[in-house]
Formats: structure tokens, C-alpha cells, sequence
């Protein structure tokens, strides 16, 4: 097989690119060994000279900003504020210079428009390094502009008001495109995503219906294919060939007739479709099959623009499973395109309003976004609320919707706020132990001693080094609450003592390095979140991780933390971490560590199985879902028990190469694809019920056909999801403790040689009869009723033997 040429290294943006929103996965491993052991020659990138230059340098002590204004107040506290006041202070700066250069200019006659010209010139790159010394990654910037949320100022009631909600967000973004900006609603959300130049970000804070600005949450990939063999797909597509069915329906399942979506993160600046389609990897249009795959890019971009290969590799896994189908691919990036591509798929308008059949019945997405609503498989209060609403009305017009349960276990803690009657208390991250322990580490690896590379030269390097981490708690805005319990996030690091004439001056000690603080205050449009992402300059190096690190590389290496106070006396909440890119921290839970929307009772959770042991990764996420409001849960939700099931990571694909396709990204494509595949075998054995539209049609009669569709769709997904449920809790696929559990779900779904039995169990369901030919009353003799054909088959099922 040819391999693509694919960045591959931290293309996958699960572990790596931690972008505040959405999560890819890959190996976090993997990626560690391509920094090499400590004090080794890492693939040497060469050292841009003077890259990591004053700009970056700082005093020790960070001082916190103090917004001085309304508008500054809604920037958050923390990096964006930062950047703001910085370029102030060097507008301020250039202005009395300018008057003098402006003299010399004139002197040398230098035209009018020529100087307007530099002095934008110089504006741009004044606002760029005001971005870079608030050390904020390039993943949330082009150029002298930054993307970021806007959070709009509508109360709970005035958001569950669609047209009012509608009307307030599209009046925000012409106000924004009219001043000459880019802004992009998230259909069903309060929220607005922008591109804002940096010099224009106090006066868009400034808007009246603006309640908070922050970095744009964007969606990361879940990460690493032999799957198709480990499931042992052969058994279910024989199924095709069941021989009840009529001779003409018979076939091997291969998707034929059926649609899938595919939502993720796609690459295609070095012709890596073309290779793929021509390598047999990937769907492509033909003369006989020109509607084979629909790609959809960005909005403003070339399809796979950002050059990541895990929606390539998914894609591949769900060729190689379902040849047959036809495919839509959604490019994406953050919540606004993610609604859109669900809405598109689903055949729903963007206020979720059923437009006829789907166009996909399955769609599925190795994405998620880490800690941005309540966690309690609903989006309420939060910019994903149209997330949320979107994907369960997909299911109501009979969608399958899968999600990837995420790879955040190793990065994720959650526990009770500390206590107290006071106010601006830290929180106690070790409650076992004595002492406040109020910082929490992060850890890049048990090979760098606490260390992590700072000051990297090159861009790239720059990028994957990256610190993010967000805190959220359960005080999201809703029918009973106003979100008023206010806490702050410190990104802390470890400062060297400072010595002078030998003695010291300042002892060593943990340091602010960077911090978020929004506003929670009651006001409308707050949220319980706070977020970091950040490039640490040279200057947050410390003595004691010197050569840890290539030199050639890094400027050197730094120890940081997290640290959480608690600003409002007595409140007390239930606080979650999740932590971006290679690190871990010191305190950490796996348990309640699902990514949005894998929380939502709409789609299928996937979970991480080695494709070689069959035992959970040790990243894959973990349930259950978080009780209302996001609190702590007692035991699994009713209805909604995550993750759901599990299957294989660590496969092969082309994109990435031979087992280097790991993550719940991987093992989630899987179980969609073998989802397509179950309603094709569902579809073959119902079709005697498919409801016929008369010959010239009433209104009514179409409207009634169109009703009787939907319903069917509903209960053959609904018998699909069913179906794959019971195979993967049969014949030895209940894995880890007895039964359902948070980390495995109902268990592997492999099939095994029942398989048939437990698809029949499903159909013959009470609940699905709809799907059935009526049988004669009374039975002719010799047939079975469907009551006894479902206890029947669920025996068999349920008796499936090992394999
Ligand atoms: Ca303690
Ligand atoms: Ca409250
Ligand atoms: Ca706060
Ligand atoms: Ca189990």
C-alpha cells in the first residue's frame, strides 16, 4: 500500500492541538517519543534565529491585568485582556515616536497614502506581537486577528425563545460584518464565533448584547485500523444472506443503498484525496456512481485546508467496512460547522425542522469538545445548546448518531470546591493529605522530571507544546439558576530564587504564568468556565530542568501547574479539569471524563479496546454522564448510561500508517460503519412494510407518508442500536466488571456467531411490530407469533457462546 504523505505527527489533534473546543485523539505516547529521551537530539528543526526574542521576555512576577473598563471586563481576565492593554500601551507608546517619524517623512517627501500604508503595517504587527506576548497559540489566530466566542447577553428564557435567540444572534453578526469583520452564528446556541482583529476586541466586548469574549472553542480529534478483522465483520455480513430472507434480497452487507457522514478534521493540501481515491482507500465519483462522496469544506476554505489526516483515516475505516455506501464528509473546526454539517446530513433546517428523509442515516464524528457545557448530556446554559438540539432531532427524522467517547481519562479531575465561609480560598487538590496541596501538576511523561519545553524556537514546536487546561463547574444558567459562584484559573509556574550578591532576594516559589477570570456575577450570558491556552516564552524557564531538553529546540524547560480559587464566599461546587495537548496532571480522575457531545443520551458513545488485548486504552474516556446541572452523579444516569460500547483502536490505516490509528477516533468509525451495515440487514427484513405514497397524492396523503417514514426511521435505528447492544453485552463481550459498566459500556461489539439471533431479538420487539407484516388471527398452524420468536431468539442471543 502506498503511504500518504500526511504531517501526521501532531495532525492529530487529540492529544496534541488541545484547542479549547474540539478533540482529536491519537497515541499520546507516540507523540512522546517524537521528542526523544530526555537530553537527546530530537529530529533537529532548525533554529530560527532570534525567534524567541525580547518580545517573549517578561519579569518574573506576572501581574494579573485589571481590566479598566465595562468593555475590558467581558475579555475575561486573563490573556486576551492581557493582549489588549499591551497593544494600548504601544499604540501609546508609538504615537509620540510617530509624531517624529512623521516629521522626518514629510521631510523626505514621502507621500501621504505611503505613510497611512506603514502606519497600518505597522498596527497589524504591533497587535500580532501584543497576540504572541500573551503567549496565545496560533490555532486561534490569522494574522493580526484572533478568533473568539461571543458569548451574547440573553437571559436562560430569552435563549429557549428560537426566533428570539435567532433574531438576537443574526442582529450581532451584521453589527460585526458591517464594521468589517467575519462572525458566524451556532444555530440553537447563544453564542457567535468571530474573527476580530486585535486593535477592534475592546470595542466588540463594548456591544450591549455581548456578555463575554474568550478564545474560540474548537473541536479536537479523538485519534489511531485491523479493526474491521478484530470485529469479526464476516459474521455480520453473512447476515445478509439470512435464509428467510427472498433469494433477491439476499447480498453480503456492504452499505449498499445507504448514506454515512462523517464529520472530523480532514487534510488535503498535498493531494492526499486523490491518493487515497486512487490507492482504493477512499470512496470517489465515477460515471456510474457520481453521487459516491459529497465533500464538504469550511466555510471561506478548500476542503481538508488545516491538513490533518484523521478524517482521512476515518474515512478510510469506514470505506473499508461499508464499500458500498455512499458518503458525505463534513470538514470542521468549531460548534457553527458541526450544527450546520448535522442539520445538513439529517435533512433539518437550522431550526431542526425535518425536511423530509435523511440523507444520511448514520453519521458519526471522532470529535469532541473538552469541557464546554454542563456535562449532563444536555447543552443547556452553554454555546453547545444547539449541539445538543441538533443531534437529537437528527435522531428524531431516524438518524444514528455516534460520538467518540473521548481520550481525556488520564486528563481529566474533578472533586468538591473546597469549603469555607470566605472568600479567595485555593483549592485543596489532595483532601487525604494535610495541607492545602493547591497546585496541581502537569506532566509531560515520566522521562522529563516534571518538565515541560518552553521557549521553543520554531512555530511548529511552538504549537505542539502548547499549555491549555479548562476548569468548569455546575452553575450553568437555566430555569432555577444564574450563574453567580465565581471562580479563577491560574496557570502557574515554577520561578527560580532570584539572588543578588549571593543572598536571596526572592525565595523559588510557584508563580502566576497566565489566568482566566470571567466574570460570574448573576449577569446574563455568564458561564461556569474558565481557560487557558498558552505558549510558554523562554522566560517561564527554570534552572531546574536545564538539559532536559534540546537546545537546538528549546529554550529550556519549566515546571507549571494549575491552581483554582474559589472567589465566592461559601459557594460550593462541583469543579472539573480537563487538560489539552501531551500533559497530564498530578491530580487526576478518570471516571466523568466523557467529551461533549459523547455525554448526550442521542448518540452512541464509543470507548477504546486495544485492537491486540481487547483491554480498555488506558485514554479512553470514562462515564458516566454528570447528574443535572452538571454535578456529581450518583451512579449512571437514568436512560442515558454511558460510554455505550467499545471497540478497537490501535489499527492500520494508509493515512497513518500500520497501527499508528489510535483512540476512540479510531474505534468509533468502526462501530458506525457495522451500525450501517445492521440497519441494511434491518432494512432487507422489513421491507414488506415500507410505507407507499398513492398514486396522485393528497396534501394530506403526503404529509401522512412523509410522518410514517420518519416513524419508521426512528424504529429502525432504534432496533439497529438495539441490536449492536446485545451482541456486544453476549458471547464473551462483557468486558471488565459483570456487567454494564462506566468504562466499557454494555462491552465489545465483535460478532459473534449468535450475532443473528440478537438482530432478530431486536426486530421482533414489541416495541418495533410497526416494522412487521400483521400477523393472521389466529396463526395458521405451524407459525410462530413474534412474541415467541423474541423470546426465542433473545435466548439464543443471550446464550451466545464465547468465541
Ligand atoms: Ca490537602
Ligand atoms: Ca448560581
Ligand atoms: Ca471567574
Ligand atoms: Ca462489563
Amino acid at each position: 500500500m502506498k503511504k500518504i504523505p500526511s504531517n501526521k505527527t501532531f495532525a492529530v489533534l487529540g492529544l496534541v492541538a488541545a484547542c479549547a473546543t474540539v478533540l482529536m485523539w491519537s497515541r499520546q505516547d507516540a507523540q512522546q517519543q517524537s521528542l526523544g529521551a530526555p537530553g537527546d537530539a530530537f529530529a533537529a528543526s532548525s533554529r530560527a534565529s532570534g525567534s524567541f526574542g525580547g518580545a517573549s521576555l517578561r519579569s518574573v512576577a506576572h501581574a494579573a491585568p485589571t481590566p479598566r473598563n465595562d468593555a475590558q471586563a467581558k475579555l475575561g481576565g486573563g490573556q486576551l485582556l492581557e493582549a489588549v492593554q499591551w497593544l494600548a500601551q504601544t499604540q501609546a507608546a508609538n504615537a509620540s515616536s510617530s509624531t517624529a517619524a512623521t516629521t522626518g517623512a514629510a521631510a523626505s517627501g514621502s507621500s501621504g497614502s505611503a505613510q497611512g500604508a506603514a502606519k497600518q503595517a505597522i498596527s497589524a504587527a504591533a497587535q500580532i506581537a501584543a497576540l504572541d506576548r500573551a503567549g496565545i497559540p496560533r490555532r486561534f489566530r490569522e494574522g493580526e486577528k484572533v478568533k473568539v466566542n461571543l458569548d451574547l447577553a440573553l437571559s436562560f428564557e430569552d435563549v429557549q425563545n428560537p426566533s428570539l435567540l435567532d433574531r438576537a444572534t443574526s442582529t450581532l453578526r451584521e453589527t460585526l460584518l458591517a464594521a468589517g469583520m467575519q462572525a458566524t452564528q451556532v444555530n440553537g446556541s447563544p453564542v457567535l464565533e468571530a474573527l476580530v482583529p486585535l486593535a477592534k476586541l475592546e470595542w466588540v466586548a463594548g456591544l450591549q448584547s455581548v456578555a463575554q469574549v474568550s478564545l474560540m472553542k474548537m473541536s479536537q480529534t479523538a485519534v489511531f485500523s485491523d479493526g474491521a478483522t478484530a470485529s469479526n465483520i464476516d459474521h455480520l455480513r453473512t447476515l445478509g444472506n439470512y435464509d428467510q430472507l427472498a433469494e433477491n434480497l439476499r447480498r453480503d452487507l456492504r452499505g449498499e443503498s445507504l448514506n454515512i457522514a462523517i464529520i472530523d478534521h480532514f487534510g488535503n493540501l498535498n493531494g492526499e484525496v486523490a491518493a487515497l481515491q486512487a490507492a482504493g482507500e477512499w470512496p470517489r465519483n465515477t460515471a456510474a456512481e457520481p453521487n459516491k462522496i459529497t465533500m464538504r469544506a469550511l466555510q471561506g476554505q478548500a476542503f481538508g485546508h488545516r491538513g490533518a489526516a484523521h478524517g482521512n483515516a476515518v474515512t478510510e475505516i469506514v470505506y473499508d467496512i461499508a464499500p458500498a455506501a455512499s458518503f458525505r464528509v463534513y470538514d470542521s473546526s468549531g460548534a457553527a460547522d458541526w450544527v450546520s454539517a448535522v442539520q445538513d446530513a439529517a435533512n433539518l433546517d437550522a431550526q431542526n425542522v425535518s425536511q423530509g428523509e435523511p440523507r444520511s442515516q448514520v453519521i458519526t464524528a471522532s470529535l469532541g469538545f473538552d469541557l464546554y457545557g454542563p456535562g449532563d448530556g444536555t447543552g443547556t446554559g452553554s454555546g453547545l445548546k444547539g449541539l445538543y438540539d441538533a443531534i437529537e432531532a437528527a435522531t428524531r427524522n431516524g438518524v444514528l448518531v455516534l460520538n467518540a467517547a473521548g481520550n481525556e481519562a488520564q486528563k481529566h479531575w474533578d472533586g468538591n470546591s473546597t469549603a469555607g465561609a470566605v472568600a479567595n480560598v485555593r483549592q485543596d487538590f489532595d483532601l487525604s493529605a494535610a495541607g492545602v496541596d493547591t497546585v496541581n501538576r502537569l506532566n509531560l511523561g515520566a522521562d522529563f522530571g516534571g518538565c515541560i519545553p518552553v521557549g521553543a524556537f520554531s512555530a511548529e514546536d511552538q504549537d505542539d507544546f502548547e499549555v491549555s487546561a479548562t476548569l468548569g463547574w455546575n452553575d450553568w444558567t437555566n430555569a432555577n439558576n444564574l450563574t453567580d459562584a465565581d471562580y479563577r484559573l491560574e496557570l502557574v509556574r515554577w520561578a527560580d530564587a532570584v539572588r543578588r550578591n549571593g543572598r536571596v532576594i526572592t525565595p523559588a516559589g510557584w508563580v502566576v504564568a497566565t489566568q482566566s477570570d470571567e466574570l460570574q456575577n448573576g449577569g446574563a450570558g455568564q458561564t461556569p468556565l474558565e481557560g487557558v491556552s498558552f505558549i510558554p516564552s523562554a522566560a517561564t524557564r527554570t534552572a531546574e530542568c536545564n538539559g532536559v531538553f534540546n537546545a537546538n529546540r528549546f529554550a529550556g524547560g519549566g515546571k507549571f501547574g494549575l491552581r483554582v480559587v474559589r472567589k465566592t464566599a461559601g459557594a460550593n461546587n462541583f469543579l472539573r479539569l480537563m487538560i489539552g495537548g501531551y500533559y497530564t496532571p498530578q491530580y487526576a480522575q478518570a471516571e466523568r471524563s466523557l467529551v461533549h457531545p459523547a455525554d448526550s443520551a442521542s448518540v452512541i458513545t464509543v470507548a477504546a479496546l486495544d485492537a491486540a488485548t481487547s483491554n480498555l486504552e488506558a485514554y479512553s474516556s470514562r462515564g458516566p454522564v454528570l447528574a443535572a446541572g452538571g454535578a456529581r452523579p450518583n451512579g449512571q444516569a437514568v436512560g442515558n448510561a454511558k460510554p455505550d460500547m467499545a471497540n478497537f483502536a490501535n489499527v492500520d490505516t494508509v493515512s497513518y500508517g500500520d497501527n499508528e490509528f489510535n483512540g476512540t477516533s479510531s474505534a468509533t468509525p468502526h462501530v458506525a460503519a457495522l451500525a450501517l451495515l445492521g440497519l441494511q440487514h434491518q432494512r432487507q427484513l422489513t421491507n414488506a412494510t415500507v410505507p407507499v405514497l398513492p398514486a396522485n397524492p393528497t396534501e394530506q396523503q403526503r404529509a401522512a407518508h412523509a410522518l410514517a417514514l420518519r416513524q419508521r426511521n426512528v424504529s429502525l435505528a432504534g432496533s439497529v442500536q438495539d441490536s449492536l447492544t446485545y451482541v456486544a453485552g453476549t458471547g464473551g463481550n462483557d468486558l471488565g466488571v459483570a456487567g454494564f459498566d462506566s468504562s466499557y459500556g454494555t462491552g465489545r461489539l465483535k460478532f459473534h456467531a449468535q450475532s443473528q439471533a440478537c438482530f432478530l431479538s431486536a426486530l421482533y420487539d414489541p416495541a418495533y411490530r410497526g416494522l412487521l407484516p400483521a400477523q393472521a388471527n389466529p396463526l395458521p398452524a405451524g407459525q410462530k407469533s413474534y412474541d415467541v420468536l423474541h423470546g426465542e431468539n433473545d435466548t439464543a442471543c443471550s446464550d451466545a457462546v464465547a468465541q
